[in-house]
C-alpha cells in the first residue's frame, strides 16, 4: 500500500516439514516458533501476524505515532486474531459433526458477537475507517480476515455472515475497489491457485 518494495517468499511443502524439525528454512532464515508467517528484516526474523501487522504498518505510515490511537490500532489487530484463534479448532477437527457443531456454534455466536463489537467502533469512529480519518493496518487486517469468511471455504460458516454488517460490508467493498489491493491480490492468488483447504486464498471483491 505504501510502495515499499519486499519479497512474498512462498515455502514449498519440504521447506515446511523442515521447518517444523529445525525451526529455519534451508537459506538460514529462522522461524522462531516454526510457524509462519514470518518477516525477515535487516537480518531479523519476527513472527506472529500482528507484530508483523505493525513493523509493516510503521513502515508505511499506516500505523498512529500517538499512543491511545496505536491502542485502537492495536486492539483490532489483536480481536482479528483472537477471531483466528476461535476458528483455528474446527479447522483441525477430524470428526465432520464435532466439526459441524464447533462452525454453528461459532456462526451463531462467537462471530456475530465480535463483528458487532467491530460495527459499533466503525459506528462511533463514523469515518468509514477503524482509527481516525485514514486507513490504517487495523483495516487491513479486518478486511483480510471477512475476506476469508466471505470466500465461503470455512465449511458450515455461511459466507454471507460478514454482510449483515452494513458498516464493515462498506468498508470491505471500499478497500476491494483500491488498485493496490487488486494489484496485491492479483500477485497473491497467482502463487496459491492449486491450493485446497480452509485458508485464506480466493477473497471475493466485494461482499
Ligand atoms: N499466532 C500466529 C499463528 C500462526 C499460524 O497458526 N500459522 C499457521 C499457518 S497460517 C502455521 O504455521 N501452522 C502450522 C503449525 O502451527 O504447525 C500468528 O498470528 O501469526
Amino acid at each position: 500500500m505504501s510502495d515499499i518494495e519486499f519479497e512474498d517468499f512462498r515455502i514449498t511443502n519440504e521447506d515446511l516439514s523442515d521447518l517444523k524439525q529445525h525451526g529455519e528454512l534451508s537459506d538460514g532464515s529462522v522461524i522462531p516458533f516454526r510457524q509462519l508467517p514470518v518477516l525477515v528484516i535487516e537480518g531479523e526474523s519476527i513472527a506472529q501476524t500482528g507484530a508483523i501487522a505493525r513493523i509493516c504498518g510503521k513502515l508505511g505510515d499506516m500505523y498512529p505515532k500517538d499512543i491511545i490511537e496505536a491502542g485502537k490500532v492495536d486492539q483490532v489487530i489483536d480481536t482479528v486474531t483472537d477471531i483466528n484463534v476461535l476458528i483455528n479448532p474446527s479447522m483441525h477437527e477430524s470428526d465432520p459433526s464435532i466439526k459441524r457443531q464447533m462452525r454453528d456454534d461459532l456462526s451463531s455466536d462467537a462471530l456475530p458477537k465480535y463483528f458487532g463489537y467491530l460495527e459499533k467502533i466503525l459506528e462511533v469512529n463514523d469515518s468509514g475507517w477503524f482509527v481516525g480519518d485514514e486507513m490504517t493496518v487495523a483495516d487491513i487486517a479486518v478486511w483480510s480476515m471477512l475476506g476469508w469468511i466471505a470466500q465461503g471455504v470455512l465449511d458450515d460458516i455461511p459466507s454471507t455472515l460478514p454482510k449483515t454488517f452494513e458498516r464493515l460490508t462498506r468498508l470491505y467493498n471500499e478497500m476491494s475497489r483500491m488498485p493496490k489491493v487488486q494489484e496485491w491480490k492479483r500477485l497473491t492468488y497467482a502463487y496459491d491457485e492449486s491450493s485446497t483447504g480452509e485458508y485464506n486464498y480466493h477473497v471475493p471483491d466485494s461482499i
